[in-house]
């Protein structure tokens, strides 16, 4: 479909059929149709811009990735569809490792995920694997050994909350990106960034760069 740049909605447009393209090509599930819509209406409430305290968030965030011993980046389906290219940039820039983890269970779509986010620039992504993470019944709780399951620092554009109140409570200190602050993953994790994934990972990747510059 083509958009006008003249559109007044042009960017929340785009990002829709961002969104509609990546269940074309089967990375994105059906539900993360539904997902990204709940996200739109509350990005529509905050005015569709980075707050100052989600700033703060991104700065914090950044400090805590840099810091972390094996800081690790969880992708699903949204967040490959939204940001496949900006999360590869930023698990080189820090570096973190790239681990794919998904809430509606394929096996089919996760290697779909490993496959895009090579094509966008990563040399090297983790599938999960046979380790599970304890609190959790659903699939996200096998990881992969030498990703989450060993990781101090995890950052997750977007999920489901329970997992994060499982890593917290295994001990794993989580920044999250939420929309919706009133999401249990917003509330369970150490470090919350209430902002659309699109603006807050290529703001990330900014303050981890400038951190690394003068650091
Ligand atoms: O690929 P899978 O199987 O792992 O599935 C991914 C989704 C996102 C479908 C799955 O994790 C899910 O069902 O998530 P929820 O429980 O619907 O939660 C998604 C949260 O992300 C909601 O609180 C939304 O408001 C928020 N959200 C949606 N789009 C964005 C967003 N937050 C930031 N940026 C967005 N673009």
């Amino acid at each position: 479909m083509s958009i006008s740049k003249t559109h007044p909605r042009y960017i929340s447009l785009k990002t829709r059929e961002k969104i509609a393209d990546g269940v074309k090509k089967g990375i994105t599930s059906a539900h993360g149709l539904i997902a990204h819509g709940r996200g739109e209406a509350f990005d529509y409430l905050i005015g569709e811009r980075t707050s100052k305290q989600a700033k703060k968030a991104i700065e914090r965030a950044a400090k805590s990735l840099l810091k972390a011993k094996n800081p690790v980046i969880s992708v699903n389906g949204n967040a490959a569809a939204l940001v496949a290219k900006e999360l590869v940039e930023l698990s080189k820039a820090i570096p973190a490792k790239l681990e794919v983890n998904i809430f509606h269970s394929s096996k089919q779509r996760e290697l779909k995920i490993k496959n895009y986010l090579i094509k966008n620039g990563a040399k090297d992504v983790l599938l999960p694997g046979n380790v599970k993470i304890k609190y959790l019944d659903s699939n996200r709780k096998y990881v992969n050994k030498e990703g989450i399951y060993k990781a101090d620092v995890i950052f997750i554009p977007l999920e489901d909350g329970d997992r994060t109140e499982a890593l917290i409570k295994n001990k794993k200190k989580v920044i999250v990106v939420d929309l919706n602050e009133m999401s249990r993953s917003a509330k369970k994790a150490t470090i919350t960034i209430v902002d659309n994934i699109t603006r807050a990972v290529p703001l990330l990747i900014k303050a981890v760069k400038g951190l690394k510059k003068y650091n």
